[in-house]
């Protein structure tokens, strides 16, 4: 009796646009409350916001190093200074994906990578600088907060400052990685040294007051709780509703293999599907919730577009950090094949750039684009 009555009190909520509390979060992380519910509410809320819109792009990863001072227990990519599993991309091996990008139509870079032993502050800087003057329209969506606190401590400087050295050598925005669980009881475990969640926020709100837009992650499905789950989403909603600059939320399903967390299963279907829909129910001020097909898989990504979710992420190359944790997944997927997935969800594609605006094609040379200045219909919230 007692969970229909909740879920009456939070379906009346979600219906009447008013937000969620923690307890109502917790209370959907129960397992007696049926999923196709959750589902249900939360897709309500994603076609307010966006119609039957979804998102992608086209894009590529860049990881210029994956050599790390860092050993988060979650983490398959990371290489020891000596390890020969290490690697350092050089300035023509950068250019050349930047070539390729262009070649292939991307609008955006994601590049983020190791905390480098030896690498002095100079590089990261030059790296962008190297990749926006060759290639002045690829957006660099670049380096995690967590970066940003690496970079603030190698040059003696505050994340501002970083910042608007990173701005000036052409940085676009900031992914949204290195989030995990902000919780301590859990963030102590599985990244102990790495920046704390009020510097992971706090980072986040300075790029935002710079005019930064960003991107917010949660790493789920290891050794936490739906308590903690709760907390982080509600940590992400307080600095949205301080500073309104996060543009996506993506939330990130765990995979063990090759990690220090290796005899852990996998997150199931059910609870990328449960976590996908709470997302979008409890962020209710973050406009876009994104299934990032390269971790769900195409077959949950897809079906994620009824539970919540609005964009998948783009075609990407060069993905790195999930397969060398055992992802499966293809390399990269085609606009004919990202496309027929969202319409055979009943949803209408939209190519956007990196800050939603869509994205126009000459269908005589795919590599001629524009993008709309007007604002994105769907996505105020
Ligand atoms: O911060 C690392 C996670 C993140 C594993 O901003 C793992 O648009 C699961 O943040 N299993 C990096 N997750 C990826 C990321 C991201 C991806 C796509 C789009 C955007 C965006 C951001 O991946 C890390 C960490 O939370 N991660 N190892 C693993 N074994």
């Amino acid at each position: 009796m007692a969970v229909a009555t909740d879920l009456k009190l939070i379906r009346d909520k979600v219906e009447a646009g008013e937000r969620l509390s923690f307890e109502d979060g917790l209370y959907l992380y129960r397992p007696d409350v049926p999923l196709q519910e959750i589902g249900q509410l939360a897709n309500l809320v994603r076609q307010r916001l966006h119609g039957n819109v979804a998102y992608y792009n086209i894009n590529t990863h860049l990881n210029p190093t994956n050599v790390c001072v860092y050993r988060c227990t979650f983490c398959a990519f990371r290489s020891d200074l000596r390890d020969p599993k290490g690697y350092v991309m050089s300035d023509e091996q950068i250019l050349e994906r930047g070539r390729e990008a262009v070649e292939n139509g991307c609008t955006e870079m994601h590049i983020v990578g190791g905390l480098h032993h030896q690498k002095k502050y100079e590089w990261y800087v030059h790296l962008l600088e190297l990749l926006h003057q060759a290639y002045p329209r690829l957006h660099l969506k670049a380096w995690t907060a967590v970066e940003i606190n690496w970079f603030e401590f190698l040059a003696r400087k505050t994340a501002r400052e970083v910042l608007l050295d990173m701005i000036q050598a052409g940085l676009g925005s900031l992914p949204g990685g290195g989030a995990e669980i902000f919780h301590p009881q859990v963030r102590h475990r599985i990244c102990e040294h790495k920046a704390d969640a009020s510097k992971w926020l706090d980072i986040h709100r300075t790029a935002h007051r710079l005019g930064l837009k960003t991107n917010c992650t949660m790493l789920y499905g290891h050794i936490e709780e739906p308590v903690h789950r709760i907390d982080h989403l509600l940590r992400l909603r307080r600095l949205q509703d301080e500073t309104g600059g996060f543009q996506t939320f993506i939330p990130l399903a765990f995979h063990p293999a090759n990690t220090g967390l290796a005899h852990l299963p996998r997150p199931s279907a059910l609870l990328d599907l449960r976590t996908l829909a709470i997302s979008r129910l409890m962020l209710d001020n973050i406009p876009h919730i994104k299934a990032y097909w390269v971790m769900l898989g195409v077959d949950i990504a897809q079906v994620a577009l009824a539970y919540g979710a609005d964009d998948l992420d783009g075609t990407v190359r060069h993905e790195l950090i999930y397969h060398d944790a055992g992802a499966t997944t293809p390399q990269m997927l085609s606009v004919e094949e990202i496309c027929r997935l969202i319409r055979e969800a009943g949803c209408e594609p939209v190519e956007r750039d990196t800050l939603y605006r869509p994205v126009y094609r000459d269908p005589n040379d795919f590599r001629n684009w524009s993008v709309s200045t007007d604002a994105v219909a769907c996505s105020s919230v």
